[in-house]
């Protein structure tokens, strides 16, 4: 299909010396690392919203962006439109996956039973469009905070029939993602959270919200749907508190309902800084807690304190994630997701190229320092030696259980010198910066 981006064609990888900026520089999708294509391991993913729907609109200010799919007769055309252009947009980035919510790929009806015929006629279109590009869908989900019906939550409101109607919607959703053989479904609280305890039952709220996460795990179950749940967890915006506020305080929402088994987390970038966390940081909780599920790729902006949601374009974020990623064995069946938006003042078609451009070139140069920072293994050794006091001698025993406090108390009775070593952080730091340099 050449129709929406006529001044595009295929983007192809031209290697680290090109000047074509529709060309990669360093995502080359057939080269093999470790075992496995770059495409393999990287898993990227359009999203929808940011893409195909979202038009640059800020709190002072209307949408910018110049839309090849513009100037449509109605809703349902202007649907339409959007998923044929989503789809040259993947094909020519060579983009296997992408990710939407119910409400990006179809409009509201007048009623919840139009609304979801009208999902239904979108949805048998992208059947169509996936097969004839082999494209995949990497998870669903559904829209339960944009409506005004979610002003005091979905899951979480004080009324139970918007919880009911949020219910409904999650059921539709679920049964779209099967029908589109998603890889997984995404819970992101949007409004599931609070402004003020002094009207909040903060305990009914989290009681209904595990509720409707049991619900939506049983109703798989009747479907034979087998994709991953995934909380994606983001401190604050919309609301001040946000319940699913980081991975940890997630994983202690998921033991107490007992739902630890059902979902993985779902880590966006920006998220993370929010949570004055770096990504590294809720990648590494999430993984040696075995729940690393997926990863809304993007970066935030240091100096803003909002989910500024900009494509990723800083190698050192990136290569820290894959060292992560790797370790993990891989993110799939999840994915990178650009949960990533063009800048407003980047409002011409050929932006949305260049976008994912820049985040899939950093992604892939992340992926080849990492995989050869851990091949080497510098900073595995380290840590090796750094922690090797518990191999041995009274640190074994700790290990292994067999001291309590009194044998302990004896064993440092007896040892009046104690010796550390240094934690060599620059050191560290520069040996990764070596990696990113030389590639070494
Ligand atoms: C919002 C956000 C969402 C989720 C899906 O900050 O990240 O787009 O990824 O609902
Ligand atoms: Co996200």
């Amino acid at each position: 299909m050449n129709k929406y981006f006529p001044n595009v064609s295929k983007v192809k990888y031209e290697g680290p010396k090109s000047t074509n900026p529709f060309a990669f520089k360093y995502y080359n999708p057939y080269e093999v690392i470790g075992g496995k294509t770059m495409k393999e391991h990287l898993r990227f993913s359009l999203s929808y919203w940011h893409t195909l729907t979202a038009g640059g609109s800020d709190p002072f200010g209307v949408a910018t962006a110049v839309r090849p799919w513009d100037g449509q007769n109605d809703d349902m055309a202007l649907a339409k439109a959007r998923m044929e252009a989503a789809f040259e947009l993947m094909d020519k980035l060579d983009i296997e996956y992408f990710c939407f919510h119910d409400r990006d790929i179809a409009p509201e009806g007048k009623t919840l039973a139009e609304t979801n015929e009208k999902l239904d006629e979108i949805v048998s279109q992208c059947k169509e469009l996936m097969k004839k590009y082999n494209k995949k869908l990497l998870w669903g989900t559904a829209n339960c905070f944009s409506s005004p019906r979610y002003v005091h939550g979905a899951g979480t409101t004080c009324n139970a029939e918007v919880f009911a109607y949020a219910a409904a919607q999650i059921k539709k959703a679920l049964e779209v993602t099967k029908e589109l053989g998603g890889e997984g479904y995404v819970f992101w609280g949007g409004r599931e959270g609070y402004e003020t305890l002094l009207n909040t039952n903060m305990e009914l709220e989290l009681d209904n919200f595990a509720r409707l996460l049991q619900m939506a795990v049983d109703y798989a179950k009747e479907i034979g749907f087998t994709g991953q749940f995934l909380i994606e967890p983001k401190p604050k915006e919309p609301t001040k508190h946000q319940y699913d506020f980081d991975t940890a305080t997630v994983l202690g929402f998921l033991r107490k309902y007992n739902l630890e088994k059902h979902f993985k987390i779902n880590i966006e970038a920006n998220h993370a800084t929010l949570a004055q966390h770096t990504f590294q940081h809720e990648l590494h909780v999430a993984r040696i807690n075995n729940v690393l599920g997926s990863v809304d790729a993007n970066q935030g902006d240091p100096m803003l304190g909002w989910d500024t949601d900009q494509f990723p374009t800083n190698v050192y974020d990136t290569t820290l994630a894959m060292y992560e990623i790797l370790k993990n064995g891989g993110i799939a069946p999840g994915g990178l997701n650009f949960d990533s938006k063009v800048r407003r003042a980047s409002f011409e078609a050929e932006d949305l190229f260049l976008a994912y451009i820049a985040g899939m070139d950093t992604f892939a140069k992340g992926l080849t320092v990492a995989y050869n920072l851990l091949q080497n293994g510098d900073l595995e050794k380290f840590m090796e030696e750094r922690y090797s006091s518990f191999n041995e001698g009274i640190g074994k025993e700790i290990v292994e259980g067999k001291v309590g406090l009194k044998e302990l108390e004896k064993h440092a009775l007896s040892n009046n010198i104690i010796v550390n070593k240094s934690g060599r952080q620059e050191l560290l730091e520069s040996i990764v910066n070596q990696y990113i340099f030389e590639g070494k």
